[in-house]
């Protein structure tokens, strides 16, 4: 059976479809109205009880959050080569990754955005040093792990993604060279 993406185009479950994509999975979307509310339904609050999107139902498994439906996906699908193994040497950096651009990075981008403070008992950090996290990370590129692409890259673009889409630009050349990169993913996501 295959696997259904709970997915409205104005949301954050253009995340994990392009994960979908970018491994070459077949699933079904299930469209989630919510300005009628869908997402607050008993149905929906049984496969997330946080009552957002995405979701992920693959048989009997479920899933919310985009970072843990990129790691469950990067690993049910090894041929796409979108994950370390889990005794690979990359594997303590990816895993690292993908949870920074959930723990700190978006926190920090929608409290600049916002023009709000953060204050370090926020529990993430400012968005400069995110910056520089990153821009370190990166390096040289193209990629986060050089010449592969991972789905750290699908979470951490992401964000960069949307900052773009809301009209932002780093400022850092070569985070902004990577974004144009991300874009030209043929299965990527696109500003719309
Ligand atoms: N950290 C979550 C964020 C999920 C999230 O905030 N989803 C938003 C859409 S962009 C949502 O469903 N909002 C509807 C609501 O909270 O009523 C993830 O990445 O999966």
């Amino acid at each position: 059976m295959p696997m259904k993406l709970y997915f409205n185009p104005q949301s954050r479950a253009v995340i994990a479809k392009w994960m979908l994509d970018e491994c070459g999975a077949k699933y079904d979307l299930v469209h989630v109205d919510l300005q009628k509310r869908e997402h607050k339904s008993p149905e929906f609050l049984a496969i997330n009880p946080a009552g957002k999107l995405p979701a992920l139902v693959d048989g009997e498994a479920r899933l919310f959050e985009n970072a843990a439906i990129c790691l469950y996906l990067g690993d049910k699908f090894p041929e796409a080569r979108l994950a370390p193994k889990p005794d690979a040497p990359e594997r303590g950096r990816y895993l690292s990754l993908v949870v920074y651009s959930t723990s700190q990075l978006e926190p920090s981008m929608g409290d600049f955005l916002m023009n709000l403070e953060t204050p370090p008992q926020r529990g993430w950090t400012d968005f400069t040093s995110a910056l520089n996290a990153v821009e370190r990370e990166l390096g040289n590129g193209p990629w986060l792990f050089g010449d592969w692409f991972t789905a750290a890259d699908v979470m951490i673009g992401s964000m960069f993604i949307w900052a773009r889409i809301q009209g932002h630009r780093s400022g850092r050349p070569s985070i902004d060279a990577y974004v144009d990169r991300l874009l030209q993913r043929p299965k990527g996501l696109r500003p719309s």
